[in-house]
């Protein structure tokens, strides 16, 4: 695949951007070199016609200059001053009438973002690759204007808040009460260059958050793990801790992020110290750090196991082992149990330490025990191969195991989906897909290569038949998944969705876009027609794009952002998430979810970027999509 992307219209390489290009250049040494420097321009000076008309150019040139007022600041600029949407990039340039007439925008380089800069374009397609390349810096823009406009709903209602509800303008407290938007908005911010909210963000986490943190009630430990505790983390490092990126130098110092995140850290370990088994209890009481388990007693499998990359990284940075030893005994303890070739029922007890029930998927509740197996081992770096190997084989066999036990194609048109085993492994299957079990595409394909491109790897003979049959499911999964957005009315994916089999099927119930290819083989129940703005999709559509430098993946994320834009954004700022992606127009949920800044946009906002932004061979993505550096590797990037 990626030899042949190579003639493609664009790969990575296409994004490299040559800035000397637009390289400043005097007026005195434009009107010399237009004069002076060209044969047939003497030529021209050298008849009285020519010298009349080279005289009314230089006047006609020079009265542009005086009358020209500089164009308002770049459209970065602008949005870092609170620009809202893209109506308002319409500006006006003063001057004259005359001049307006006259006057050509000027050409001017596109302002870049931190990860635009340094862009070498040595391709010998340059103008075909100029294109491509200011075609996605621009789509980049678009989300990071998407992003503002999400950030300003939220500030303008419900600052604070855990969540905006963005249609009737209130802030929701549906996570405890941290502030989480804003934790996990941070580091995307970041990422962007969006000083304003970086400092906004920054500031208010460190006047106000390490006070709720000490005063707040209930809490649960996986969602404040990768939410909270991991957008802390990952600020920290990007703000310069640890000797990191310094992606950013406003807000507040990265020990700020370091310290508030040692604190929290500190009350969320009751939740592993007080259970009687190395399963923690899923609540967390902050104010007085105890902890209990969740109502019926028992915690989720991908909860317990989606806690550790947090934890190590913690521990890493602290100096101080006991985050690290809590959370990695769940992994240690879960590797002794029974399983069905690697698949895991998704309840577990922490008052047992057994799995409970038979239930198997890897959608909610099992999604990420899966993702954290193999992205703990990657974390550990160079000391992968000496440390943590039980991880990789049971991510190995896990992954053969769906391969064998869920992996099936739809008809009429052979759609690869992965279904569920919900009585385990002699009871039915069922052809049922989360939107969540997504996430799995990339997860498949970050473990084939350990996130170098596909091509480097094949080159340097590293793939073993286990990596290639999982990109191949990696692959076809990021094609399902993109199906189920383009199936819909609205282009955006329901909840969940149903395949038809030969064993199942169920009439009129498809997405309403009659012109899919697939609209037979996609069913979408009445309950399951509601869409979260869930980051899955377009987080396997980056690692993918990444991995496999094909720019198709980066078109299907455009067309989701698209879909976004046009139904889920809220004029009045932010977007939600919505009731039922089949009907037209759609009602509105009034949420906006943490994730949608602190993962889908982010996702997308990376899968217009340069590879070099946030390379998967140094960071590894938390379930939150929160980076953090990868053991052993130096991040300059
Ligand atoms: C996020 O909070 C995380 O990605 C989690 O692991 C699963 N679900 C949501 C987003 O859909």
């Amino acid at each position: 695949m990626s030899s042949s992307n190579k003639s493609l219209p664009y790969t990575t390489k296409d994004v490299h951007y040559d800035n000397a290009k637009f390289r400043h250049r005097s007026f005195f040494k434009v009107i010399y070199q237009t004069f002076f420097t060209s044969n047939v321009k003497r030529t021209s000076l050298s008849c009285s016609t020519g010298k009349f008309l080279s005289l009314l150019l230089i006047f006609g040139i020079a009265y542009l200059m005086l009358t020209h007022t500089s164009p308002a600041n770049s459209v970065t600029d602008r949005l870092g001053k609170g620009v809202k949407n893209s109506k308002d990039k319409l500006v006006s340039y003063g001057g004259s009438r005359l001049g307006k007439l006259l006057r050509k925008p000027p050409r001017l380089p596109p302002r870049l973002s931190p990860d635009q800069k340094g862009f070498n374009n040595s391709s010998s397609h340059e103008s075909d690759n100029l294109n491509a390349g200011s075609k996605w810096i621009a789509r980049q823009q678009s989300v990071k204007d998407a992003f503002i406009h999400a950030w300003s709903g939220y500030t303008k209602y419900a600052i604070g808040y855990d969540e905006l509800m963005p249609v009737s303008q209130h802030g929701v407290d549906g996570l405890g009460g941290l502030g989480a938007t804003i934790v996990d908005a941070l580091d995307t911010a970041m990422i962007m260059g969006v000083d304003e909210v970086v400092s906004e963000a920054g500031s208010w986490i460190e006047k106000h958050l390490l006070d709720r943190i000490t005063k707040k009630g209930q809490v649960n430990l996986f969602e404040t793990t990768i939410r909270v505790l991991g957008g802390l983390l990952s600020a920290y490092h990007l703000s310069g801790g640890e000797q990191g990126m310094k992606l950013t130098h406003t807000g507040p110092k990265p020990t700020v992020y370091l310290e508030t995140a040692k604190n929290l850290a500190d009350r969320l370990l009751s939740a592993f110290t007080s259970s009687p088994t190395p399963i923690p209890f899923s609540d967390v009481i902050l104010h007085d750090s105890t902890a209990h388990p969740a109502s019926g007693g028992l915690s989720s499998t991908s909860e317990v196991s989606t806690l550790q990359l947090e934890f190590n990284y913690l521990s890493a940075v602290s100096g101080d082992p006991k985050y690290s030893i809590e959370a990695m005994k769940v992994l240690e303890h879960i590797k002794t149990l029974p399983k069905v070739e690697g698949l895991v029922p998704i309840y577990i007890s922490p008052q047992t330490g057994e799995f409970s029930g038979e239930n198997i998927r890897l959608g909610s509740r099992g999604d990420s025990y899966y993702e954290y197996l193999i992205k703990v081992w990657l974390q550990q770096g160079t000391a992968r191969d000496n440390n943590l190997t039980y991880l990789y084989d049971m991510y190995t066999e896990a992954m053969k195991g769906v391969r064998h036990r869920l992996v099936q194609k739809s008809i009429p048109n052979g759609l690869v989906f992965v279904g569920e085993l919900p009585y385990g492994s002699d009871g039915a299957f069922s052809p049922k897909m989360d939107h969540l079990v997504c996430f799995l595409s990339g997860t498949l394909a970050l473990g084939a290569t350990k996130g170098i491109t596909k091509e480097k790897a094949m080159k340097d003979n590293l793939l073993n038949f286990e990596d290639l049959e999982n990109l191949k499911l990696a692959e076809d999964l990021a094609k399902t998944c993109f199906e189920m957005y383009a199936v819909t009315s609205t282009g955006l994916a329901p909840e969940i969705a149903y395949f038809h089999t030969k064993d199942f099927s169920e009439g009129g119930l498809d997405g309403g876009n009659k012109s899919s290819e697939y609209v037979k083989d996609i069913i979408i129940k009445p309950a399951d027609r509601h869409n979260l703005l869930r980051p899955e999709t377009v987080e396997s559509l980056f690692v993918l794009y990444r991995i496999t430098e094909d720019p198709k993946y980066r078109e299907w994320g455009w067309q989701i952002f698209e879909a976004f834009e046009k139904y889920t954004k809220v004029d009045t700022g932010g977007y939600s998430s919505l009731d039922d992606v089949t009907t037209i127009p759609p009602h509105r949920r009034d949420k906006m979810e943490t994730f949608f800044l602190g993962e889908t946009l982010k996702y997308l906002y990376l899968l217009f970027a340069d590879s070099s932004l946030i390379p998967l061979d140094k960071f590894i993505f938390n379930s939150e999509a929160h980076p953090f550096p990868i053991k052993g590797t130096k991040n300059d990037s």
